[in-house]
């Protein structure tokens, strides 16, 4: 048999650059996306997603939670990351070792060799859930780049500028597609618009977003 015939069920990874410092693996995380899965419930089921409240009051309308050393928390005080569930005041479950092969295997292909996460942040959008545009400014140590895995129904991705106003680039994300950035383009803007309707063939009407990051 030859990989031809299986050209359409499973996509060559494939590298486009977005901008300086961003790079898209098309289909990277594909042949591991089956243990993904499993990881991400096995995560949930201990530190279960949750609608935070943003700074201003109001919930997101993405689910969240995290693994790792530090997790990814919003509340009435802020953006920051904590070491404990607020939810549990529990540690956050640790990251699975398929998450960090992953995230490493990623970072390196793009030339980032030295990346060791301590968060991994786990984004659930439904049907009509965004992600407004925000930098991400939070980490102790802009050098390392995040490494962003996104599965199930696809979504727009948008790619500002160092400025909240500059115009956006719209790049179109799926199942298995996996965001490399780093250097220059660490602090772009970036957002998600507002996952359309549709069915996944693996995770029904839903995006799962997997950011990892080194925080601390
Ligand atoms: C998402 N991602 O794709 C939201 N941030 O659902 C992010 O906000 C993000 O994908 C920094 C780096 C990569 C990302
Ligand atoms: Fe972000």
């Amino acid at each position: 048999m030859t990989a031809d015939l299986f050209a359409d069920a499973a996509p060559e990874p494939r590298t486009e650059p977005i901008v300086d410092g961003a790079v898209v693996l098309r289909a990277f995380a594909l042949a591991d996306d089956a243990s993904l899965l499993t990881a991400i419930n096995a995560v949930i089921t201990q530190a279960p997603l949750r609608r935070m409240q943003t700074p201003g009051g109001l919930p997101m309308s993405v689910a969240i939670t995290n693994c790792g050393s530090l997790g990814w928390v919003s509340d009435e005080r802020g953006y920051r990351y904590a070491a404990h569930d607020p939810v549990s005041g529990q540690h956050w479950p640790a990251m699975p070792a398929v998450f960090l092969q992953l995230a490493q295997r990623a970072a390196t292909a793009t030339g980032f060799v030295d990346f060791v996460p301590d968060a991994c942040l786990i984004n659930r959008y439904e049907v009509g859930a965004r992600m407004s545009l925000h930098q991400d400014k939070n980490e102790g140590d802009f050098s390392q780049p995040i490494v962003s895995v996104s599965l199930g129904l696809p979504a727009v991705f948008q790619f500002g500028g160092l400025v909240r106003g500059d115009r956006t680039l719209r790049v179109p994300l799926a199942h298995g597609d996996v965001v490399v950035w780093g250097g220059d383009a660490r602090l772009r803007f970036h957002g998600v618009l507002p996952l359309k309707t549709g069915s996944h063939a693996v995770l029904g009407a839903q995006r799962i977003n997997l950011t990892f990051r080194k925080a601390g």
